[in-house]
């Protein structure tokens, strides 16, 4: 069984984000999700979400490409979900292109093009009128 992890806060889930979770399944037959929390995106990447955790990953958890959620409390953990979750391959969004080419002696890694058209940020911005 080939197992795939990709990481993300996925606020305001969209198409964007399915897009990514479809080709991330597509790459094995087991995908994993560490999913930001409140916290982690606050302190370390000043996201303020709109959805809270619990929510955010109840939303995941329907996704039909997902088989796992876990969260994602810091940067430095990746190592060890490679390990502990026996992970073939790393996948990620190429805004993120060569970040975590360090992996590459634990595991696969992929940088997937981003859906160029839609983002949180904009859904957002949208809301506000
Ligand atoms: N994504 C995408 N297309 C978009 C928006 C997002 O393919 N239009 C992808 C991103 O590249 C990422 C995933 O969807 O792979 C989740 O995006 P975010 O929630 O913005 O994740 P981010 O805040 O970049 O967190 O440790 C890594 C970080 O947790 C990644």
């Amino acid at each position: 069984m080939k197992r795939v992890i990709t990481y993300g806060t996925f606020d305001l889930l969209h198409y964007g984000h399915i897009n990514l979770l479809r080709r991330a399944k597509q790459q094995g037959d087991y995908l994993i999700v560490a999913l930001s929390t409140d916290e982690f995106n606050w302190k370390y990447k000043q996201k303020k979400c709109f959805f809270d955790y619990e929510k955010r990953k109840h939303l995941l958890e329907a996704v039909r490409y997902v088989d796992l959620v876990i969260p994602e409390h810091n940067w430095e953990q990746k190592f060890d979900d490679v390990k502990m979750y026996h992970v073939d391959t790393f996948l990620i969004g190429d805004d993120w292109e060569g970040k975590f080419d360090f992996l590459k002696e634990y595991c696969e890694v992929v940088y997937l093009p981003r859906t160029p058209e839609v983002s949180t940020t904009q859904i957002k911005a949208g809301i506000k009128g």
